[in-house]
């Protein structure tokens, strides 16, 4: 049986974020993919001015009561960039209405990086995440999104494998099954993982080597690739391995490319890579 998700994320017009990645990349990996826009921007907020930003708080509820009698089940609700701390409340009614046991709620919190939280931002993101990130299956913050969402400082002189390990057993502790911690780095050259499911008593690790730049939208195409392998039958250490690769490959193609990075990384060409590894994975 086809796959359905449901993909709660902003529309950035222009930027390869959110929705324009998400949907893409699920419908590449076999799976019928539905959306509710939590915001209309005609950029993400990253490497651009004057954005526009509209605020679709006012929809969401109307549109996932409509969804709600149309009579159909998700196998996975994936949310991602909110506009707001107030609509997290509204995905998490979201989560009520539309989801049944078996839905995986995979949640990108998708408000900060790099020790900051996004520009539009407001405070009370984190602790309302925390609320979202209780109810789901599988998480993946990247590291400054985890801080957050723990109250602790970033830690701006680089991570530790012990430091990484205490941010794991604590989101744990938030309630998810599995928790993916991207933008973990020991040291200059690499990049990568940290994953730990509630069956394990430490993290894995899972590394590339680093390319030196910011790459705006990898998060979301990450996430993306590894909410695919999740719902192709994968593992989550093997989704994350593959959705590793395949956003290392995202981003020497947008280097290779010459494109300014604000225009997000080049996941076009690495599709019919994607389908045809969840093709051999049976
Ligand atoms: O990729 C995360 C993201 C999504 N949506 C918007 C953003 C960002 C990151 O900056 O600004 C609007």
């Amino acid at each position: 049986m086809q796959k359905r998700a449901i993909a709660v994320h902003d529309i950035s017009c222009v930027g390869r974020c959110s929705i324009t990645v998400a949907l893409p990349i699920l419908s590449a990996a076999g799976v019928e993919t539905s959306i509710i826009p939590t915001a209309l921007l005609s950029t993400h907020t990253g490497e651009f001015t004057g954005y526009t930003h509209l605020d679709l708080s006012d929809q969401l509820s109307p549109i996932a009561e409509h969804l709600s009698t149309l009579g159909r089940s998700y196998d996975a609700f994936y949310s991602g960039y909110l506009a707001s701390g107030r609509q997290v409340d509204q995905v998490l009614d979201m989560l009520d209405r539309l989801c049944d046991d078996s839905t995986h709620i995979f949640v990108d919190p998708a408000f900060g990086d790099h020790g900051r939280m996004y520009s539009l931002m407001d405070e009370t993101m984190p602790a309302q995440m925390r609320k979202l990130c209780s109810r789901a299956r599988t998480i993946v913050p990247n590291l400054t999104e985890s801080c957050f969402l723990l109250g602790k400082p970033y830690p701006k002189e680089g991570c530790t494998p012990e430091f990484a390990a205490e941010l794991c057993r604590e989101l744990l502790m938030l309630g998810p099954e599995n928790v993916v911690i991207t933008d973990i780095a020991f040291s200059r050259e690499h990049t990568g993982l940290a994953i730990q499911s509630s069956h394990m008593s430490q993290p894995v690790f899972q590394f590339r080597s680093r390319f030196e730049g910011i790459f705006h939208g990898t998060g979301d195409v990450f996430a993306s690739f590894l909410l695919a392998g999740l719902m192709r039958g994968r593992t989550v250490q093997d989704a994350a391995a593959l959705a590793l690769e395949l956003t290392h490959e995202c981003i020497a193609a947008t280097l290779e490319s010459g494109q300014p990075l604000r225009f997000g990384v080049q996941f076009e060409s690495v599709l019919p890579k994607l389908w045809q590894r969840l093709e051999e994975a049976g």
